[in-house]
């Protein structure tokens, strides 16, 4: 029989788990002891959901990075923690700035693209910064690692870039896109072997609208191909078109800002839901952190289309993606 005992211990765990958020999905329950940001998810061969993120030091201030990490889940809810697959340690061109990654997976190899850099923003005499951005690639035999720099330099060193993100389209040939100082709204193709580019960079056409932007994101769905980014880094924006580099055409935003704070996504389809990640900047008051309020992490919403292609808003949400397992195939 339940005791008084009894009924105060289960109010004592249900309070607590109200206040740790454990019956939501949202933020993702990607392990207590670390924040991470910039999520890029991909579905490989083994049908396991896997994102790749950068990993925020506690309290940090000046996206000071050192390492990337990799989760992966069947049902979006649980998941495993692959650990610290790669870090600037095992960089000779840059200390720093382990910044939002992507992965693709060509040729039978996994591919981690990358950036990071080396000194420091100066952000009273920006004049004296000596702070550089470069974006690098590493493969490995596996998704989780471990992956190995094998040009031992990034792909440029001018311009000044980071946030980059590769699309394979369906002949095989993989697209870089990126976020550059005077260059954004680039693309650049990738040599077949994935160790350097190809060509030259190319300005896409971008129908006229060019906000200040940080990391793109592009996918196919269909006929159309959606170019996705943080318009003056903070709301989700998009633009469509019929091929991976252009013409585009601006759609508008399809998530609003938070806080006045950086966002950064990626879009994928798992079985047969398109979900959305994306971080938020959450409170985090059992944090020893006095200088941050917030801090991020990672956070997944489905994502839906109109009958025309375009992309429907979407809310942030507490439960995101919690019953994942019970709409999608193949469960
Ligand atoms: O996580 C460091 C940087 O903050 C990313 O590269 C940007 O996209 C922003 O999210």
């Amino acid at each position: 029989m339940l005791g008084f005992y009894h009924l105060i211990v289960g109010f004592i765990l249900i309070n607590l788990c109200l206040i740790n958020n454990c019956f939501a999905a949202n933020p993702l329950n990607l392990g207590a002891h670390i924040r991470t940001a910039d999520p890029s998810g991909h579905v490989w061969q083994d049908g396991r959901m896997y994102i790749y993120t950068s990993h925020d030091q506690e309290c940090q201030l000046d996206f000071w990075m050192k390492d990337w990490h990799v989760f992966s889940s069947i049902d979006l809810v649980n998941w495993t923690a692959h650990g610290a697959i790669f870090s600037v340690d095992e960089l000779t061109w840059a200390d720093n700035y382990a910044w939002a990654p992507d992965a693709a997976y060509k040729n039978g190899k996994y591919y981690l693209v990358f950036p990071a850099g080396t000194g420091h923003k100066d952000r009273v005499n920006p004049k004296n910064s000596t702070k550089w951005m470069g974006i690098g690639i590493a493969e490995s035999n596996s998704p989780t690692g471990p992956f190995v720099d094998k040009i031992g330099a990034p792909l440029w060193r001018h311009p000044y870039a980071n946030d980059p993100s590769l699309f394979i389209d369906d002949d095989g040939q993989a697209y870089l896109y990126f976020h550059a100082k005077d260059q954004d709204y680039n693309v650049i193709k990738m040599a077949d072997d994935m160790r350097s580019t190809q060509g030259h960079f190319i300005k896409m056409d971008m129908g006229g609208h060019e906000p200040k932007m940080e990391g793109p994101w592009v996918f196919k769905r269909g006929q159309y191909y959606y170019y996705t980014m943080p318009e003056n880094n903070r709301e989700l924006a998009y633009y469509m078109a019929t091929s991976p580099s252009g013409p585009w055409q601006y759609k508008g935003v399809f998530m609003a800002q938070e806080h006045k704070s950086n966002n950064h996504h990626s879009i994928v389809e798992y079985k047969g839901q398109w979900i959305l990640f994306y971080h938020r900047w959450l409170a985090t008051p059992e944090s020893a952190c006095k200088a941050r309020k917030r801090q991020r992490h990672s956070a997944a919403e489905y994502l839906h289309f109109n009958a025309d292609g375009t992309i429907k808003p979407v809310k942030r949400t507490l439960n995101g993606v919690d019953d994942f397992s019970n709409l999608s195939k193949n469960k």
